[in-house]
C-alpha cells in the first residue's frame, strides 16, 4: 500500500489530503498549486507542475518533506507502480536517438563517463529512471517509466543538461 499525504503550508500544517490513486488535476481535489510539504509512505510519488502529468517534475520516495524546492507549484501527482528491477537505460547524444549512446544499469555521474550536459534522447528498457540536471542528484529532475521512449528532450527543457542518473530502488 502506497499513499501520498500533501499539506497547503510548510512543516505539515495548513489544510491536508491522503491520496492512494494517481490525481491528474489537483483543481478537482481543491489542491492545485498549494502543496508546501509532502509525506510519502511505501511506493515513491512523481509530482507535476502541470496537470495530466505533464511539465516539470520530481521524485519523493518514502520519507517526509517539511519544506519543498517547489513549493505552491504542482498539478498533479502519479504513483510509481512499475517493476523497479531490473534496470536498464539507453542515453543518446543527439534527439531521435542519435549520435553516441550509452548504457546503463545502476546510478552513474555522467561526468565520470564523458557524457555530462550531451543527452538529448533516451530509451528506458527496465525500471525507473530519475535524470537530474546537475550532479549529486540536484537541480531539475526528468523521470522516466519502463518502456518510455523519449525522442526529444527540447519540448521538456532539459536538452544538454542531464549531469547524473539513478535508477529508483526497489524495497527490501
Ligand atoms: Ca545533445
Amino acid at each position: 500500500m502506497s499513499k501520498i499525504i500533501v499539506y497547503t503550508r510548510e512543516g505539515f500544517e495548513g489544510r491536508t489530503a491522503e491520496f492512494k490513486q494517481d490525481v491528474s488535476d489537483l483543481e478537482e481535489k481543491g489542491f492545485n498549486k498549494v502543496i508546501s510539504s509532502i509525506k510519502v509512505i511505501g511506493e515513491p510519488w512523481v509530482a507535476y507542475y502541470d496537470k495530466k502529468f505533464a511539465g516539470k517534475q520530481r521524485v519523493f520516495e518514502q520519507g517526509e518533506y517539511a519544506t519543498l524546492d517547489d513549493e505552491g507549484k504542482f498539478s498533479s501527482l502519479k504513483k510509481v507502480s512499475a517493476d523497479l528491477d531490473n534496470p536498464e537505460i539507453q542515453l543518446f547524444e543527439h534527439i531521435d536517438y542519435g549520435g553516441r549512446s550509452v548504457t546503463l544499469r545502476k546510478e552513474a555521474n555522467l561526468l565520470d563517463i564523458a557524457f555530462s550536459d550531451i543527452a538529448s534522447s533516451h530509451k528506458v528498457k527496465g525500471g525507473v529512471w530519475v535524470l537530474y540536471e546537475l550532479s549529486s542528484r540536484r537541480g531539475s529532475q526528468l523521470i522516466s517509466f519502463p518502456g518510455d521512449h523519449v525522442p526529444s528532450y527540447v519540448p521538456l527543457s532539459f536538452n544538454d543538461v542531464a549531469s547524473c542518473v539513478r535508477p529508483l530502488e526497489p524495497k527490501p
